[in-house]
């Protein structure tokens, strides 16, 4: 039996306005997560992330948890506008200060930080002028960039770009359901380009004054085709091209999927060759979120892609209504070896919300998460049997916490929030994760989470 390498990194992973808090203090600027929560009818429990789980005061007491669990790494994202609180510009030294602290304390626990540099929470003033639609924000993004590695490369070993381009582009500008709350063809194309052209920039950025590695987290999904029928295969195929190849082609092959051009028609924007070739930049690793598979039908009417997704009788699904497939963790990551060559991989999510039962003694069993994440932690360890140059694990998440355009009724945690007074309990999943860890992965063959 393969056993996971020598440094696997096993880790939990959160973001900045999913749990911090406290938005606005200390000089931070409005991000547009803070404008998006705070307009009516966004958020399906009107909540925001005012408070969430308080971490930005309680971050301590949350690097002590991971280390009584024995997580070896932790993913974060730093905000945007708590360092600049215009975008660009004047530095607001408290909120550099917070990363700091924050990163000092979970090196003295030994965990090792991975710093997402744009986890959805651009600073409001950027987006008055513009956002992402705009061509000038690939140099605010390396302005920003060049901040953080400054003031934090000499102890943050891993860094990552952007966070799961692909729902910047869908859910903030075709549908609409996350900030800034668009729904536009034409924004989303522009968008789209100017994420790369910004990634680009910040990864070039880094090799002048970075040590360490960077790269770029994507989350992707295996789409199948409802049925064999052409129309529904090459639906599949349009989808597959939106979801999966938008980012990673330009990204590591130097090429745009021609299923693009051809589903934005003219609103898909002009790319030089140069531009290109600016984009194909090595990078250090691909992160990898994995939550859920697709079946997928061709439907005129569905999105851009003209794909409509099918749900199947008898399969298991998440309270997000995702299907839970395993197998399609190990199927991504081969695809990725494949299409893509040896790259290093990272899965930088993995996790489901489920409705946890807490018990009287304010116990959280939840046992559907355990055996979640130990199927997909044997998928993992198939993928790496089968050659997959894989580096780490990053449970999502630590903590229960905003989930976006949900508020607070989807949780996703290993540790249990009580969002009325803080308090946070480890659940089972926490304690079989922590089991998992100690033993290296040997826990996962313990019959008793069958
Ligand atoms: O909560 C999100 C996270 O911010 C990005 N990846 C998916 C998670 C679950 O929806």
């Amino acid at each position: 039996m393969t056993t996971f390498p020598a440094n696997f990194l096993w880790g939990a992973a959160t973001s900045a306005y999913q749990i911090e808090g406290s938005p606005l203090a200390d000089g931070a600027g409005e991000n547009i997560w803070h404008r998006f929560s705070h307009a009516p009818n966004n958020i399906a429990d009107q909540s925001n992330g005012d408070v969430a789980c308080d971490h930005y005061r309680r971050f301590r007491d949350d690097v002590h948890l991971m280390r009584e669990l024995g997580i070896g790494a932790y993913r974060f994202s730093t905000s945007w506008a708590r360092v600049l609180p215009e975008g660009v510009g004047r530095v607001n030294q408290a909120g550099l200060d917070f990363y700091s602290r924050l990163i000092d304390t979970l090196l003295e626990n030994h965990i090792q930080p991975m710093l997402t540099l744009y986890h959805w929470d651009l600073p409001q003033a950027l987006e008055d002028r513009g956002g992402w639609a705009d061509p000038r924000s690939a140099d605010w993004f390396a302005e920003y960039a060049q901040l953080m590695y400054r003031a934090f490369d000499d102890r943050v070993p891993l860094w990552c770009t952007i966070n799961e381009p692909w729902v910047i582009v869908d859910q903030g500008y075709v549908e609409g359901r996350h900030a800034p709350g668009r729904r536009d063809w034409a924004e989303a194309a522009a968008v789209s380009k100017n994420l790369l052209c910004a990634h680009a920039a910040a990864v070039d950025a880094y090799r002048a004054v970075g040590k360490h590695a960077i790269g770029l987290v994507v989350n992707l999904v295996p789409i199948h085709p409802a049925s064999d029928s052409d129309a529904d295969r090459q639906a599949a195929q349009r989808l597959d091209a939106y979801l999966n190849r938008q980012f990673l082609d330009p990204v590591l092959l130097g090429e745009v999927p021609p299923e693009l051009p051809q589903m934005f028609g003219a609103d898909w924007p002009n790319w030089t060759a140069d531009e290109l070739r600016r984009i194909r930049q090595p990078i250090d690793f691909v992160g990898v979120n994995y939550y859920l598979r697709l079946r997928v039908c061709d439907d005129p009417k569905t999105g851009l892609a003209r794909a409509r997704a099918v749900t199947q009788p008898n399969c298991p699904y998440t309270a997000m209504g995702w299907e839970i497939y395993s197998q399609g963790l190990a199927e991504i990551l081969l695809w990725i070896k494949e299409r893509y060559g040896d790259v290093p991989q990272y899965i930088t999510e993995n996790g489901a919300a489920f409705d946890d039962i807490s018990l009287p003694n304010g116990a959280v069993d939840d046992a559907p998460r355990v055996q979640y994440l130990k199927e997909h932690l044997v998928a993992a360890r198939r993928a790496i049997e089968a050659g997959v140059n894989l580096r780490g694990y990053f449970a999502w998440s630590l903590l229960d916490n905003f989930e976006w355009q949900c508020g607070y009724s989807k949780r996703f945690g290993l540790v249990h929030v009580d969002f009325a007074t803080q308090r946070r309990v480890p659940k089972s999943s926490a304690r079989f994760y922590s089991n998992v860890i100690r033993t290296d992965g040997a826990a996962l063959e313990d019959k008793t989470h069958a």
